[in-house]
């Protein structure tokens, strides 16, 4: 193998020596030699039918094979003991060290016998980050942006080249590095100027494998000053666009395409010269399929300046009224970007019903790993199982088994683009996520991206092992809270799957109006009597009727609906009786006074690891887990005062609250 002084078979190098070094405190002498990329360890002897075996393997770019042989105690590294990690290219041999390097830190003595294929089920494993050039990230709460201040790109900031390794260390394939509302700082990013130093940011994550994307204006030819237009169907503006994509290809020719949001929440986009969202981004596919790029076309297109008065609009319908009809018309390096629910990355939301339904289309989901309506990275609320509930989700689109991880590993419409994409969680600050335990987080996400059947509680028991120490009281009780962290927050925040009773703008503390009279399209219509939106086909909006037969039924009643779905689907009476035995008012009153209560026991589990953890993620953990408490509670008595208030039905437990 020719290895690249900066490329990934030398960041597998680097890695594995870091590691082992860090990890057992010795320094191994590593090479690669010509032939596939194959590392081995321990003794040359023993490895030698593993390394022939492994040698032979046919293996897809990204994949990796791993053998590891310490047979009984006694063989260790330095007798007959050895590891043998093979990649099916550089970036396959990165996957294994990172995967080698996991399992020595998971496990107390490491594992004893291994062998172990692995390809990732999603081709494209994306990370968006929502920086701007300013050194603001929007929706972030870890700090400012790691890549820019004052207008610049960061190039001599070390945390870039960290950040890059964090990624590849999880197996995520590509970064888009700017916010995705693109304003005119950033809009110059794709010019001349500047594209020396996106060619910079570029080998820094080219050097672990990852590709980089840029967020691009719709509206670019007009700003960059040179057009009256940016109509995608001008000959003016089509020849722009595919000279700018020359200049960025000359300049960068690993460059990976563009990311945009178009006609959506005030940016620019085609609908302003009568065209639709297929002109749009086919006018980009064109201008960057000569050089093997991707356009990445996101479907958060609605309203968003809806009258609330107007009950016959539903914001969740938007997505797939745009877009479904226009299956068949995106070029084959279009890849369409879906938002996992039909909303806005609500605590809890039906799978949005367009992913899937479009056959012919190229498309990924996109998550939040930002916890903009989940905590903002200040309560702990692990998001892995939400995202696993969207994965495992059964769409029936294409008979049953069609579920959302099949769809975007493209394992059920032979698509040439597939896979997932992720709002970042990052920033400047020290531990990069703000709280601490939002790490795990971005680590799920890698995890899940890389592998969907992977369960949510293996994933908390690795993070949290990786990074309290394997076998620790500390790692074990943090895979509990981890897990117990998303039902607990969903159970003090909004009930039963209505979502938004969250401060404007800000979006993280209790304000059960705050969007119920406002542009936004996000109401929960309580009243007196009851609660929810009607969202059915007979009596409701019809969003129901966007999914398969199977979910339109089921989520198209009451009595089939899941309860934490209910209001989301379904306006009902507070004495509607849940699956739960509950009614509805009672289950709001019990959920919020159980989720605060939970809140206070971690507390006390917490201060019972004093001394077993050090002192700085010690005091921070307490102090994040103190604030959500008072978070909660706020919840909690400003949601049941509120609906004691609109029901005048009392608690039947008799406990306090604040008529
Ligand atoms: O959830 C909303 C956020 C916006 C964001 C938008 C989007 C980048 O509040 O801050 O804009 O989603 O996804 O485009």
């Amino acid at each position: 193998m020719e290895l690249r002084p900066n490329g990934p078979g030398a960041a597998a190098l680097r890695e594995l020596s870091r590691g082992i070094g860090t990890l057992t405190g010795l320094q191994p002498s590593l090479t690669l030699k010509a032939g596939p990329p194959i590392l081995t360890l321990g003794s040359p002897e023993a490895a030698r039918p593993a390394l022939n075996e492994l040698n032979a393997l046919p293996l897809s770019e990204e994949a990796y094979a791993l053998r590891i042989g310490l047979g009984s105690e006694g063989a260790e590294w330095s007798g007959s003991g050895y590891a043998v990690l093979r990649g099916g290219s550089e970036r396959g041999l990165l996957h294994a060290v990172f995967r080698f390097l996991r399992l020595i830190g998971t496990e107390q003595d490491g594992p004893r016998e291994l062998h172990e294929v692995e390809s990732p089920r999603s081709v494209l494993r994306m990370i968006d980050q929502w920086d701007n050039m300013d050194g603001s990230v929007e929706r972030g709460y870890s700090g400012g942006s790691i890549f820019y201040r004052d207008n610049r790109i960061l190039l001599e900031s070390e945390r870039i080249a960290d950040y890059a390794r964090l990624l590849a260390s999880v197996g995520i394939n590509a970064i888009s590095v700017n916010n995705v509302n693109v304003h005119r700082e950033e809009t110059k990013l794709i010019a001349a100027p500047l594209l020396h130093d996106v060619k910079r940011l570029a080998d820094v994550f080219g050097s672990f494998g990852i590709r980089l994307f840029l967020s691009v204006n719709y509206a670019a030819p007009i700003e960059l000053g040179e057009l009256g237009t940016a109509d995608p169907l001008d000959e003016g503006v089509r020849r722009w666009w595919k000279r700018t994509a020359e200049e960025i290809y000359a300049a960068v020719p690993e460059f990976g395409g563009f990311v945009v949001k178009a006609d959506s929440e005030n940016r620019p986009g085609p609908f302003t010269y009568g065209r639709d969202h297929a002109d749009g981004a086919n006018l980009l596919a064109d201008a960057l399929a000569p050089f093997g790029g991707l356009v990445l076309w996101r479907c958060f297109v609605y309203d968003c300046h809806q009258d609330w008065r107007d009950r016959s609009t539903d914001r969740a319908r938007a997505a797939y009224d745009h877009f479904r009809p226009l299956d068949g018309r995106f070029r084959d390096n279009v890849i369409l970007q879906i938002k996992n629910g039909p909303m806005d990355f609500q605590v809890r939301e039906p799978v949005s019903p367009l992913f899937g339904a479009m056959p012919k289309t190229n498309h990924v989901m996109e998550f939040q790993i930002a916890q903009e309506y989940t905590g903002q990275q200040r309560d702990v609320c692990f998001l892995v199982p939400q995202w696993k509930k969207s994965l495992d989700f059964d769409t029936f689109l294409n008979g049953p088994g069609s579920t959302v991880k099949r769809i975007a590993a493209g394992e059920v419409h032979p698509l040439p683009h597939s896979g997932v994409a992720a709002v970042s969680n990052i920033g400047n600050d020290d531990n990069w996520t703000g709280h601490h335990l939002a790490q795990a987080n971005l680590f799920g996400f890698g995890r899940l991206a890389w592998n969907p059947d992977l369960d949510a509680e293996e994933i908390a028991a690795e993070w949290s092992a990786l990074t309290f120490g394997a076998g620790t009281p500390a790692a074990a009780f943090v895979r509990e809270l981890l897990m117990e962290s998303w039902p607990v927050y969903e159970s003090y925040t909004a009930p039963l799957g209505v979502g938004w009773m969250v401060q404007p703008h800000y979006h993280y503390a209790v304000d059960v109006d705050g969007y119920e009279y406002s542009k936004w399209g996000t109401y929960h219509f309580a009243d007196r009597n009851g609660i929810g939106v009607d969202r059915t086909l007979g009596t409701g909006t019809g969003y129901a009727g966007q999914y398969a037969a199977e979910n339109r039924d089921l989520y198209g009643s009451p009595e089939s609906c899941p309860d934490e779905l209910l209001l989301f689907f379904h306006h009902v009476p507070y004495t509607h009786v849940l699956k739960s035995g509950k009614t509805v008012i009672q289950h709001i009153y019990d959920s919020r006074f159980e989720g605060a209560a939970r809140v206070e026991s971690w507390i006390e589990r917490w201060r019972e690891l004093e001394g077993g953890v050090d002192d700085e993620r010690f005091s921070h953990i307490l102090r994040r887990l103190e604030g959500q408490l008072e978070n909660a509670r706020q919840w909690r008595d400003v949601v049941n005062t509120y609906f004691y208030r609109k029901s005048g039905i009392p608690d039947e437990q008799g406990r306090n609250i604040y008529a």
